[in-house]
C-alpha cells in the first residue's frame, strides 16, 4: 500500500528489513548500542561484525532515547544503517510519544544529512519495548507526515512491517490519509 505526500511516496510492506535495498534502513536499538534481539539482532547478524565495531568506536557513549546515529550498511544492500532508540513503554505518561516521534524525526533528518533518496523503518518500540501497536503506529505515521510536509524529505519512505498484524495497523492509519 502507498500514499503520495507531495514529492514523497510512503509505502507499507510486510517483510524483513534486512532484505531492503533502500539507501538506508533504521535499526530499533538500545541506548547502549549493545545489540540485542528483535530487529536489532537481525540487522547485526545480517550486516556483520563491522557494524558493532563502528558503533563502539564512533559512539562509545551510546545513543540517547529519541536520537539516532549512522553507520555504513556492512554486508547489507544499503548505504547506511541509522540506529535509533525508541522509548520503553511505561504507561504513556513519561514522554513516550514525544520520544518515539523524536526517534522517527532523527532518522528522517539523518536521511537528509546523508542525501538518502529512500529510507526504510521498522515499527520502532513495538516489540521488546512494549509500545502499544495502535498508538505507536499513529505516532510514527503522523511524525513522518509532518516531517515530509516541512522538509525536503527522501522521495521514498518505506515502513517494513514484520507481520500482517502490524501491517494491518499501519494500513488502517494510512487509509485515513486524504
Ligand atoms: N524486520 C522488520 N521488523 C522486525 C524484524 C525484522 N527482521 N524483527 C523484528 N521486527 P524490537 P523495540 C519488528 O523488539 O521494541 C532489541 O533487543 C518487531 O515485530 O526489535 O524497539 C534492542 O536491542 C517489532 O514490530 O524493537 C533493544 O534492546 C519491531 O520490529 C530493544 O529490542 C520492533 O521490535 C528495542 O525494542
Amino acid at each position: 500500500m502507498k500514499r503520495r505526500l507531495g514529492n514523497c511516496i510512503v509505502e507499507l510492506a510486510i517483510g524483513d528489513i534486512t532484505a531492503e535495498q533502500t539507501d538506508a534502513i533504521v535499526n530499533a536499538a538500545n541506548s547502549e548500542l549493545a545489540g540485542g534481539g528483535g530487529v536489532d539482532g537481525a540487522i547485526h547478524a545480517a550486516a556483520g561484525p563491522t557494524i558493532m565495531q563502528q558503533t563502539r568506536k564512533q559512539y562509545p557513549d551510546g545513543c540517547p532515547t529519541g536520537s539516532a546515529v549512522a553507520t555504513n550498511g556492512g554486508l547489507l544492500n544499503v548505504k547506511y544503517i541509522f540506529h535509533t532508540v525508541g522509548p520503553i513503554w511505561r504507561g504513556g505518561r513519561l514522554g513516550e510519544e514525544a520520544d518515539l516521534r523524536s526517534a522517527y524525526r532523527s532518522c528522517l533528518q539523518l536521511a537528509i544529512d546523508f542525501q538518502c533518496e529512500s529510507l526504510s523503518f521498522p515499527a520502532i518500540s513495538t516489540g521488546v519495548y512494549g509500545y502499544p501497536l495502535d498508538l505507536a503506529t499513529e505516532a510514527a505515521l503522523s511524525e513522518i507526515q509532518s516531517f515530509v510536509k516541512n522538509n525536503e524529505a527522501p522521495q521514498r519512505i518505506r515502513c517494513v512491517l514484520f507481520n500482517e498484524g502490524i501491517y494491518g495497523a499501519y494500513a488502517r492509519v494510512l487509509e485515513s490519509w486524504e
